[in-house]
């Protein structure tokens, strides 16, 4: 594939704030790539613009030009691409400019964006139901996400079952409360207005009732993003979970330890503040029959997971937190050398580029973790249906 024409623009993401879209030309036609970005961020992860988006857009338009009439045959000649990149374009530069290649090759040798990285896996989708923290501005539980996934090898029977329990879950709500009106944050779960603890119960609920008329093991799961209300050497809950306000790193790991058996959690992510991977590890040992995840903890970083890999058995992968594609299949390999499950995964402010699914197939993630609501989030679940 040669490239004809490119450039950058700034476009909308789906939290309305502003990011990056590279359009490609090439023979076979136009390509576009845009990145993501997070509303809680790992100190660990790169900046999506670190001189500010307008200067960025201009300066990386003046570089890309250098790229016209280049010829890209293979994977292999994006990474050689993002490897001679500038420094201050790594971020949501860099990352568009990686997808809307992937894009066009993908068309040039006449395959899917999956097949680039070989693999092609079934990915189960871990969504979300009720969000908190950064997500609800505040306005609902401390901990981020309540999450449900599944125990099956069929992805559209999980996604099917899933839905399920996401409208009962809506049910409850509306039965629940009278100031619940339906209101979504930008990954499509539910605002309750209920503390941590009573909207924990509504999915756990919503679960056992859907679980009657399924065949299938539906399994809850919490991204508690603890990095965000750690200040000062305590997790400080607005809405406190078994009576206490502040709690320190021993009671978090406690607090925890009680929340998974009482609501039997499987999906346990980032229950501790990101820079405290020995506490992972902590309960890790105590739940030894769920999935601790790190994500804040390790920023789809290769150098942090070599430092804390004994910590967690499940990682994240969010591409844009490191912003090179290459550095992905690095971290991806890197996680299945420590036997590590992988879960390939959304940001808050996503684009409606369906791309992730992909990644979740082709690098051979267990699960995709993504909304079940919003048309961005429904165009990834769509994917995930057309590849499975
Ligand atoms: C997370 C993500 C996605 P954000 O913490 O796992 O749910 O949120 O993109 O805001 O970091
Ligand atoms: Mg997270």
């Amino acid at each position: 594939m040669e490239i004809k024409e490119i450039k950058a623009l700034k476009i909308l993401n789906a939290n309305s704030n502003f990011t990056v879209e590279v359009m490609l030309t090439t023979d076979k036609g136009k390509f576009r790539g845009s990145s993501p970005a997070g509303e809680s961020n790992s100190k660990y992860e790169v900046n999506q613009f670190s001189k500010g988006i307008d200067d960025e857009i201009k300066n990386f338009n003046d570089y890309l030009k250098k790229l016209v009439g280049k010829k890209i045959n293979s994977i292999e000649d994006i990474f050689s691409v993002e490897k001679e990149i500038p420094k201050e374009f790594i971020g949501g530069p860099s990352l568009s400019l990686s997808y809307a290649l992937m894009y066009g090759l993908s068309a040039e040798i006449n395959k899917e964006p999956y097949e680039l990285f070989g693999s092609k896996n079934k990915v189960i989708p871990v969504c979300k139901m009720i969000g908190g923290g950064m997500h609800a501005s505040g306005l609902g539980m401390d901990i981020q996400e309540i999450l449900v996934t599944t125990i099956t090898d069929s992805n559209f029977e999980s996604i099917n079952t899933t839905l399920k329990v996401y409208k009962k879950v809506k049910e409850l709500l509306e039965n629940r409360t009278d100031s619940f009106i339906g209101g979504v944050d930008p990954e499509g779960g539910f605002i309750s207005g209920l503390d941590n603890y009573e909207s924990i119960k509504i999915v756990r609920d919503a679960i056992e009732s859907i679980i009657k008329e399924s065949s299938m093991d539906i399994r809850l799961g919490l991204d508690f993003a603890a990095s965000t209300f750690y200040k000062n050497g305590k997790y400080v809950y607005k809405r406190p979970i078994y009576g206490k306000k502040e709690v320190d790193r021993g009671e978090q790991i406690d607090l925890t330890k009680k929340l998974a058996d009482e609501f039997d959690i499987f999906y346990v992510e980032d229950p501790v503040d990101e820079t405290l991977a020995e506490d992972y590890g902590e309960v890790m040992k105590l739940l030894s029959s769920s999935i601790i995840v790190g994500d804040d903890l390790t920023a789809t970083t290769p150098e942090r997971l070599e430092k804390v890999h004994e910590y967690i058995n499940s990682t994240l992968i969010k591409p844009n937190q490191v912003g090179l594609m290459y550095k992905v299949k690095e971290y991806s390999e890197l996680a299945d050398k420590f036997k590590i499950d992988k879960v390939v995964s959304h940001r808050s402010e996503e684009t409606s580029i369906p791309i992730i699914a992909d990644l979740a197939t082709g690098l051979n993630a267990k699960y995709l973790k993504v909304g079940i609501n919003r048309g961005e989030r429904i165009e990834k679940i769509n994917r995930l249906i057309e590849l499975n």
